[in-house]
């Protein structure tokens, strides 16, 4: 029985390390967080990574897809976090699309949203 489970256990573990190491974990945390509603405008918009890369694009688009320029939010040398600053923000909702390159040459990128209130 005790084999049996053993056999099991190595298994699963053998079957999800494969998936842990194939790419990149993408964003560990952003701020605003995803989906978030807030009152008022954010002063700044920071993504932290799980490791270091390089930023190459960071794009802030309205919910008509318009593009609305941020300060920042780039980063040529290897980085954990990343900051940008939005001009003062309307209500609405608001989508943040970045791209990234690891260390070893991966191209990584991630979206996320947020919601002024009304
Ligand atoms: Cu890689």
């Amino acid at each position: 029985m005790f084999n049996k489970t053993l056999i099991i256990v190595t298994f699963l573990i053998a079957a999800a390390v494969p998936t842990l190491s194939f790419g990149h974990a993408k964003v560990l945390k952003t701020s605003p967080a995803n989906e978030a509603v807030l009152q008022t405008s954010p002063e700044k918009i920071t993504l932290t990574f799980p490791e270091a890369l390089k930023v190459t694009s960071f794009k802030l688009e309205n919910e008509n897809g318009d593009e609305v320029s941020v300060e920042g939010g780039k980063s040529l040398t290897p980085t954990k976090e990343i900051n940008a600053t939005p001009p003062e923000l309307h209500k609405g909702t608001y989508n943040v699309k970045w791209r990234g390159l690891s260390s070893d040459g991966h191209p990584i990128k991630g979206h996320f949203n947020f919601t002024i209130a009304p």
